[in-house]
């Protein structure tokens, strides 16, 4: 099993988060950042390609959220998570839990994420979509609006058998879904009704969802957690960090067939998103870690430097490149 990484966090190197307001895995992370009460920066990406700020450090990774902390970017939240764990403080897998949160927290965000998107997005009336959202989703996820209203029934009873689930698991009096603490876990749940909560057009499924016993209550608490210390910067600015810094060191190994070294792609087999593209590092159960040269500005006395971009392994495709 891998271990959280020790790293010492110098004062400027606050972890960045590239996101926008109404991304759930963003609000994920940023409840993250309050459970662990970390501070961090904030850098607005906008909710539909491109993307710049972000996939000149990614390498084209551009969904919603990544984390830079100095020249280490890391994708998905399954990655996100443990890179937050490794710099102390509140841990975001509390025992009894301890690592079941991350279990948890894997079905929040893959087979529940689509049954909140579907279950809330089938609620909202297809005119009030905005046309370059809708444009952006056709073209990297196959989003069809026609089919959602019929699709909704399904994915609404889905969405209602987990919060019955949470409901179950809340019925003994505990605070959260490990006990006193708040874990990885609850926040992934979360950000998902969060999800169907925020957008005005789907509130009403998601009062259908917190009406369940003891629902309501929990999440309350989750979102008391806040979102620690929240600090706007420029993409600019992350970017200086970046060059700045040296990657820290790859821990895990590279697994046959690949090998260490080798040109590798990187991609998620459910967007038509371009791939990342770098030397493989890293490509083990609990993660892959690509190197790649960022290229720098005209004006810098370092014209490239290099990043490290890790994934978890799960939901990754890796490709020789
Ligand atoms: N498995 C990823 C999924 C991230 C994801 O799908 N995010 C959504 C937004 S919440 C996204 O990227 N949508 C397309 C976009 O924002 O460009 C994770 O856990 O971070």
């Amino acid at each position: 099993m891998a271990r959280p990484r020790e790293r010492p966090i110098i004062p400027s190197m606050i972890p960045i988060l590239y996101h926008y307001d109404i991304s759930p895995y963003a609000e994920l992370v940023r409840t993250g950042f309050g459970a662990k009460g970390l501070t961090w920066g904030s850098v607005m990406v906008s909710s539909i390609l491109p993307k710049p700020d972000q996939t000149r450090l990614t390498g084209g990774y551009c969904r919603t959220p990544v984390v830079q902390i100095g020249a280490d970017i890391y994708c998905d939240t399954l990655a996100i998570m443990p890179a937050l764990e490794a710099l102390g403080g509140h841990t975001l897998y509390p025992a009894p839990l301890g690592q079941m949160h991350r279990m948890a927290a894997s079905w929040a965000n893959g087979p529940q994420f689509t049954a909140h998107v579907i279950a809330g997005f089938s609620a909202i009336p297809p005119e009030s979509f905005d046309e370059n959202f809708v444009k952006d989703r056709q073209a990297r996820f196959g989003l069809n609006l026609a089919s959602l209203t019929a699709a909704g029934p399904h994915y609404l009873g889905q969405a209602l058998a987990c919060a019955d689930l949470l409901s179950h698991m809340l019925a003994d009096g505990r605070a959260f879904m490990g006990g006193d603490a708040p874990g990885a876990g609850d926040l992934a749940h979360y950000s998902n009704i969060w999800m169907v909560k925020k957008n005005p057009g789907s509130a009403a499924v998601a009062d259908q969802l917190l009406a369940l016993p003891h629902v309501a209550d929990w999440y309350a608490r989750v979102a008391g957690i806040g979102h620690g210390d929240r600090r706007e910067m420029t993409g600019a600015e992350a970017m200086a960090e970046a060059r700045a810094a040296t990657p820290i060191p790859v821990v895990g190994t590279v697994a046959a067939p690949y090998v260490a070294g080798m040109m590798a792609a990187v991609s998620q087999p459910e967007t038509k998103d371009p791939p990342t593209i770098g030397r493989l590092l890293r490509c083990d159960a609990g993660g892959i870690t690509l190197a790649r040269e960022v290229d720098g500005e005209p004006g810098f006395t370092v014209p490239k430097f290099t990043v490290h971009v890790h994934f978890p392994r799960l939901g990754q495709v890796v490709a020789p490149a």
